[in-house]
């Protein structure tokens, strides 16, 4: 079973579905005999990022350290799938640029800003509406939408299913599975 190894960055505002549908597709290209693993921030900012926090320098430390483990990780032949927040454009060129341009693929992960506090898993949305989290992205952080991304998954419109074989579809376009 050959396939290309890669970063597949998964961006959008929290509880858009970007976690959800990078785990789904894990076991799905695992059903495969495909190597891919799950970055996110449940795996990332506890250990290895657990001295950051969310100002704008944190996340922008966060982001450089994640591209240095989604490098070692492309050596190593595994398709990384990535789930961050990663609210600002330069920041995810960073990334691009470290990883290489050829194997990396930014997918934007689209919920409305009234979606996403409503389903708030976390209860996330509603502390930092009390403000008990300062600068959350969404309600007191911006998010800066991606102006190219290589695939854009409407989590209002589409179910995980639908969105999971649409990022299938991309791969398999693009010559990596
Ligand atoms: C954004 C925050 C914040 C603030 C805690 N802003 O829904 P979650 O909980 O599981 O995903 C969010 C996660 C974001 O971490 P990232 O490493 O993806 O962010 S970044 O790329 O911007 O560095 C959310 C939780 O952490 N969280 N406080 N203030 N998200």
């Amino acid at each position: 079973n050959k396939h290309r190894s890669g970063v597949i960055w998964f961006t959008g505002l929290p509880a858009s579905g970007k976690s959800t549908i990078a785990h789904f597709l894990e076991k799905e290209l695992f059903e495969r005999g495909i190597r891919a693993y799950v970055l996110d921030g449940d795996n990332i900012r506890h250990g290895l990022c657990g001295d950051l926090g969310f100002s704008r320098e944190e996340r922008r430390e966060n982001l450089r350290r994640i591209a240095e483990v989604c490098r070692l990780m492309v050596d190593a032949g595994i398709l990384v799938l990535a789930a961050f927040v990663s609210p600002y454009r330069e920041d995810r060129q960073y990334v691009r640029e470290r990883v290489g341009d050829g194997a990396f693929f930014e997918v934007y992960v689209k919920c409305s800003p009234e979606t996403c506090e409503k389903r708030d898993p976390k209860g996330l949305y509603r502390k930092a509406r009390e403000g008990k989290i300062q600068g959350f992205t969404g309600v007191n952080a911006p998010y800066e939408e991606p102006e190219n991304p290589d695939l854009v998954l409407d989590t209002e419109e589409d179910d995980l299913e639908t969105c999971v074989q649409k990022v299938l579809q991309m791969l398999s376009e693009k010559g990596f599975i």
